[in-house]
């Protein structure tokens, strides 16, 4: 695809002469001629939606003059070029985004006006793009902002899936799935580039030529398709591209003799199996075929991104004569995003191998230089392994590579590492178990990547200590921390203006938008009572615009006089939202124990939890639905219901995050000590002035130690503790604290409902034969929990 040409690229793109006009008339009939010539809607409609569309492809020609400066830019440069590998990607919105860091909203919002419309208005018509999970989505989404920021040259590489993270609905059966159609109409914010095109093979056999060398032919070619995304840097130039790839079949690939003879899926069978592919995000693997389109879709992703980093390697090269591949790892870094894209690594010594006539050591050594990975979890469930027996059938010549790395991962330890030697079975490539063999992908990185980092020092030092231990004395400097980060436009400047302005003027400076650590300017004014009522004033009417979102949402009417307590994260038994939940049913039932004078002493709280439940993670489920429960009967019972209110918060996602954290003032980061990477949402929540409950886990540790112990409500088991007092539980040595008895026997006795709530508190047993011995140790962090919300109730007084 693409043949690289020696000319460069730059003289072919002419410079735009004049950067786009920035006054608000200018804008307005900017946007006016889109509303009217580019072609999406019929003429002469202008409502909000009309408006919006109108205004994000007025915005993207500003985007798109950048962004061609930046290829122009770093094509000339020729630096060295970080791509990041991510299955995921949690966009959100991009106008706000965009007109905000070209520092134009103000002119935006006054041509918005002159067309009768509000700016507000016109952004909450964008579907939000969701092209990710949870916090490892988010992460890559903020990550791409930040190095837009920073002016680094850097690109991200994903899928375009059809159909991003599901939108949930909240029924009286609980949570309920609907397919997010985020292309329902277009997305204004990518471009299709329809020359670039590379070949992706699946299945297929290995062919040895008479010289040796190895080839993968036959099987079935599908074609990726590029859809570029801008990624506009903070006050800068710098736009950078995520390019996301879409699965197509070839014009050939259609049988129209089939066609003609009236066999109509026959014939386009082909079209639909390359469709699949970015069909969905994450299909479910509960199923041998489901599993089959998983792994398809990680080799798509890394084998069309790789070909098209080769490309460009080539094409920048080309200009200058020549190039020798030695010099590949001083102009390409790949960090893997996870495990996902594990494939990339032996895609490359594949690349570089078969197609580009390299040796097993000269392929080995540019391909080791290359990459990188980072953890993102310890979770046992979460370490990627593939069938032996499925990646044969799908990438035969990969499974070849995998197993020669393998082989000479156990003859280097055999003779330099002898000491290793009984470990080799855990750290080994494959897992030749005959009763499963698989591919451990973890291992894979480990042994491949230059550099493997986890995502907050207490991660990074459990991955040092516990999971990645044995490694560490073969490759003592391969492992690093990089605590992860947030970008504060979005999570801080966009979405609580009023705070941001207060902010700024007391520091008579907007740089702390892009160094955070200017905020310690702050402190010198923390007794001083104007800068107080402002603050106050800004949470208020941060709190009252995220109460009448809560009532539009769910009927439900929240007082902003109330404690704002939110908890909002995937739903996951290790997050411990059930803790959450049992603490705030035992604030319930307690309020009705008390008289109404007692009740006036209590502080009023609102409860929010919101997140999305995996579709097929049944206790997941139960808790989504037994938070709804309790909403349900607290918040309709007149005794109490203006001390406590327990909101379910539907549908949450990244355009609900940025009203739902302005207005925050406590958010709970609960998790079992040691099984939270790092949490992403504590550092944004922390960033708006809100104080956090938690434990010592993942960057909580790290925020604890920056904002001070004073405004942390520190709770539960130490990570080091956990292992023992899981085995204590298990040997029946734990005596469950009598509040953590009384909310749960509140619940069997039927006070939220007939659901059957036993399975999903039968887990927080010890081995009783059913349960699962409360492996998250609920019971043994509950009475730290609740004595830890009383310091709360005492300090929002
Ligand atoms: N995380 Cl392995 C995900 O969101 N999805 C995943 O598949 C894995 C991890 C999260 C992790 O649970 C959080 O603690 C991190 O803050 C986040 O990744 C980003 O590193």
């Amino acid at each position: 695809a693409n043949g690289a040409t020696a000319s460069g690229i730059s003289a072919k793109i002419p410079a735009v002469a004049q950067p786009l006009a920035e006054e608000p008339a200018a804008i307005a009939s900017n946007i006016n001629y889109h509303a009217q010539f580019s072609p999406h809607f019929s003429p002469f409609k202008f409502e909000p939606e009309q408006a919006y569309y109108a205004t994000a492809d007025s915005v993207r020609d500003r985007l798109v003059h950048q962004w061609n400066e930046t290829y122009v830019h770093f094509h000339k440069v020729d630096p060295k070029q970080t791509y990041y590998l991510s299955m995921e990607y949690l966009q959100g919105r991009s106008l706000t985004n965009a007109i905000g860091n070209l520092g134009i909203q103000d002119a935006y919002g006054d041509a918005l006006k002159k067309l009768g419309h509000q700016l507000e208005e016109i952004t909450e018509q964008e579907k939000d793009a969701a092209l990710g999970n949870g916090g490892l989505g988010r992460l890559a989404s903020c990550f791409l902002d930040s190095m837009a920021t920073l002016n680094l040259p850097a690109w991200g590489y994903g899928l375009r899936y059809r159909y991003g993270l599901f939108k949930q609905r909240i029924t009286k059966e609980g949570q309920e799935e609907i397919a997010e159609d985020w292309l329902e109409k277009f997305s204004p914010w990518e471009v299709v580039r329809h020359d670039i095109v590379y070949p992706v093979r699946f299945f297929g056999q290995v062919e040895v030529n008479s010289d040796g060398s190895r080839k993968w032919v036959g099987g079935e070619v599908v074609q990726a398709l590029a859809y570029d995304v801008p990624i506009p840097g903070y006050k800068t130039k710098n736009t950078i591209s995520l390019r996301l790839w879409e699965a197509k079949a070839c014009a050939e690939d259609f049988n129209l003799f089939q066609f003609n003879d009236g066999q109509y899926e026959a014939a386009a069978q082909l079209h639909s199996q390359a469709q699949q592919i970015c069909a969905v995000l994450y299909p479910g693997d509960a199923t041998e075929n489901g599993k089959l389109l998983r792994l398809k879709q990680q080799f798509f992703l890394c084998s069309a991104s790789l070909q098209d980093i080769i490309f460009r390697f080539k094409e920048r090269r080309l200009g200058k004569g020549s190039w020798e591949w030695s010099e590949f790892p001083s102009k390409v870094a790949v960090q893997l995003n996870d495990t996902h894209p594990t494939l990339a690594i032996p895609e490359l010594m594949r690349l570089l191998m078969d197609n580009e006539g390299l040796g097993w050591d000269e392929a080995w050594d540019v391909t080791s230089r290359t990459i990188a990975y980072t953890n993102h979890t310890v979770l046992p469930e979460a370490l990627e392994k593939w069938s032996q027996a499925v990646m044969w059938k799908l990438l035969p010549r990969h499974m070849e590579i995998v197993g020669e790395i393998d082989k000479r991962f156990i003859t280097m330890i055999r003779e330099e590492h002898t000491d290793l030697e009984s470990k080799l079975p855990g750290i080994r490539i494959l897992d030749d178990n005959p009763q499963k063999p698989v591919v451990r992908m973890a291992n894979l990185c480990v042994v491949s990547a230059h550099t493997v980092n986890g995502v907050a020092q207490l991660h990074s030092d459990i991955l040092t200590s516990e999971l990645f231990a044995d490694y560490v004395s073969i490759w003592p400097t391969k492992f690093q921390n990089k605590t992860n980060g947030i970008t504060p436009r979005r999570w801080l400047q966009f979405c609580s203006p009023e705070l941001s302005s207060i902010i700024t003027k007391w520091l008579k400076s907007e740089q702390w938008t892009t160094n955070l650590d200017l905020l310690v300017g702050l402190r010198q004014f923390a007794d001083n009572p104007e800068l107080q009522a402002e603050w106050a004033s800004a949470k208020m009417a941060n709190k009252q615009r995220l109460a009448q979102y809560i009532e539009r949402v769910t009927g439900v009417n929240i007082d902003p006089n109330s404690l704002f307590d939110i908890q909002v994260k995937r739903i996951h038994e290790y997050k411990r939202q059930l803790l959450n939940i049992l603490g705030a049913i035992y604030r319930y039932k307690k309020l009705k124990e008390m008289s109404p004078e007692e009740r006036k002493n209590t502080t009023p709280r609102t409860i929010m939890i919101g997140g999305k439940a995996f579709a097929t993670y049944t206790n997941a489920k139960r808790i989504v639905k037994l938070v709804n429960d309790v909403g349900s009967v607290v918040n309709n019972d007149p005794e109490v219901n203006r001390y406590l209110k327990v909101i379910f918060v539907p549908n949450y996602n990244v355009s609900v995050a940025e009203i739902l954290i302005p207005g925050s003032e406590l958010s709970q980061h609960i998790s079992t000590a040691g099984m939270e990477a790092s949490g992403t949402s504590n550092m944004k929540f922390a960033l708006n002035g809100c104080l956090i409950i938690g434990t010592l886990d993942g960057a909580n540790v790290e925020i604890r130690e920056e904002i001070g112990e004073q405004n942390f409500f520190l709770f539960g088991a130490t990570a080091d503790q956990v292992p023992k007092l899981r085995k204590e539980r298990e040997n029946g040595l734990f005596k469950p604290d009598s509040r953590f008895e009384e909310a749960k026997k509140f619940i069997r006795s039927g006070a939220f409902g007939g659901y059957d709530y036993n399975p999903l508190l039968d887990s927080l047993e010890g081995n009783t034969g059913y349960g699962r011995g409360d492996y998250f140790l609920v019971g043994r962090d509950f009475p730290s929990y609740m004595d830890a919300q009383a310091e709360v109730d005492e300090a929002y007084k």
